[in-house]
């Protein structure tokens, strides 16, 4: 399926779509005497291709005036209009998209946009870039996006591309124009008096060998500035109709927790459980999960990034599990810790209520009335797991219980990525309409420093939240967190 060769089959099929569009022109021809259009005759959906989502092609996702779903064409404007109302007069902002990456030869990986660059412009497609002048236009600024062309040869086998035309149309490019122009392009972009760029990503057009040349020339004369933590100040509060896309991941998200729950049993894998929580993500409208997740049966829970998934889950272990799927880009975070046979053992349930109370006292924190930043609540986070555990026979110190039993930070921002926003420090006061993870966890290793019936035990809690000025929006409520409610889901199977 990945063969690239043109064969003769792949020319038929190209000479059958260039007959389809004969045909179309025949319609278009006899319409005046008809009084028929070509709209009555030809589906709207095959009339225009397009590289991503449109009105046009997914009407059920997407309302007019949408570039992507749930975000209108206004918003993506105010946010370049906001980047560059910033900048100093003659400010140019280079940013690329991301190319195609493959695992193996020609296997490549499911593509997923730079996200910085589909903040700004919506663009969804591989191999794109856009430059972003600062001028005293009405609109502040020129907007030219360099973009793979229309190309039925290569439309054949790659799908549907959104083109030139598209770009301006849909994208509200003043200019657009064939990426391989791009270097030239930025050749004369990086003249400017204030140039904005990241080092390029690896597999962006950015990387390609004249454009390297080029933006290290730059960089050599003069300072180019990071354009990242500017672009990462903007994301880090979240619009309203970004929140209402968060709202439906976590809900997706906290829903494919559930069914997870209810299917997990004694001798299943952890790859099973993997694959059923990406069905259910994905049976709910999340397009990918957003990382890879933690399936980590028993004791595997005690390595923080475990993510081979491959053992089976035993009868009396907990599952502490990690995922969360991706909605229109907009990730969730949520970990759950369950038990695989249903039912806690005493000492399972009293770490788990001590982990419990930890994660539900934090997430009361995640307003502006409390003051606090991401640091703040992680601090107030370790002094409640250091009294919650004590109350169940912990001795710590401040060693054992923030490098062995409590080794991870309580949270961090959420958005377009997992950690959102990761140039930006966790020191800065949570304002309203951030989105942010509460994440408490405890990993007890086999060390006779601790209480033996707790040893091999790992588990986490950890939900995603809007800070609201006096209470906080929780956006993955919906996946059971207390015992009673996590016995009863894992009870009630299918
Ligand atoms: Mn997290």
């Amino acid at each position: 399926m990945y063969c690239q060769a043109r064969s003769s089959l792949g020319v038929s099929l190209l000479g059958a779509r260039l007959a389809a569009t004969r045909t179309t022109r025949l319609i278009q021809r006899k319409a005046p005497f008809s009084g028929t259009t070509v709209s009555d005759l030809v589906p709207e959906t095959h009339q225009r291709s397009f590289g991503q989502p449109t009105v046009y092609s997914h009407p059920y996702l997407m309302k007019k005036g949408e570039v992507t779903p749930g975000l209108p064409a206004t918003e993506y404007e105010r946010r370049r209009a906001n980047l560059m109302k910033v900048l100093p007069e003659g400010s140019a902002v280079i940013s690329a998209g991301y190319g195609t990456r493959y695992m193996s030869n020609n296997v490549f990986y499911p593509f997923h946009q730079n996200t910085d660059f589909s903040y700004l412009s919506g663009f969804n497609e591989p191999d794109a870039a856009m430059i972003l002048e600062k001028n005293d236009s009405s609109r502040g600024y020129k907007q030219t996006m360099f973009v793979p062309p229309k190309s039925p040869a290569d439309e054949l086998w790659d799908g549907p591309r959104t083109g030139v035309d598209g770009a301006k149309e849909l994208f509200a490019a003043d200019e657009a124009y064939d990426n391989a122009r791009f270097p030239m392009f930025l050749k004369d972009a990086l003249q400017a008096k204030h140039v904005f760029m990241d080092k390029p990503p690896a597999s962006s057009i950015l990387a390609a060998s004249d454009a390297t040349r080029l933006v290290d020339f730059a960089k050599n004369q003069r300072s180019v500035k990071p354009l990242s933590v500017l672009v990462q100040e903007m994301r880090i509060i979240k619009s309203d109709n970004e929140i209402e896309l968060m709202k439906q991941s976590g809900h997706i998200s906290a829903k494919a927790f559930i069914e997870a729950m209810k299917w997990t049993q004694p001798g299943y894998s952890e790859s099973q459980l993997w694959a059923k929580l990406d069905y259910e993500c994905r049976m709910r409208g999340s397009s990918i999960l957003a990382y890879v997740p933690v399936v980590a049966g028993g004791p595997n829970g005690l390595s923080m990034h475990y993510v081979r998934n491959d053992m089976k889950l035993r009868d009396g272990d907990l599952v502490l599990v990690d995922c969360g799927g991706e909605y229109h880009g907009y990730a969730s975070d949520i970990t759950r810790t369950w038990p695989v046979n249903g039912k806690f053992t005493e000492p399972q349930r009293q770490l788990y209520q001590a982990v419990l109370n930890v994660n539900k006292a934090c997430i009361k924190l995640c307003t502006e009335q409390a003051k606090i930043s991401l640091h703040g609540i992680h601090a107030v986070s370790a002094r409640l797991m250091k009294e919650e555990l004590a109350k169940i026979g912990f001795q710590t110190n401040r060693w054992d219980l923030e490098r062995i039993l409590y080794p991870h930070h309580v949270g961090h921002y959420l958005g377009l990525d997992v950690h959102d926003c990761h140039d930006l420090d966790r020191s800065r006061r949570l304002k309203k309409n951030m989105v942010i993870t509460i994440e408490p966890g405890i990993y007890v290793p086999y060390d006779d420093r601790f209480p033996r019936e707790y040893q091999g035990t790992a588990i986490r809690i950890e939900d995603n939240c809007v800070v609201g000025e006096e209470e906080p929006y929780v956006l993955t409520a919906t996946a059971p967190k207390e015992i009673v409610d996590i016995e009863f889901c894992c009870a009630n199977t299918n």
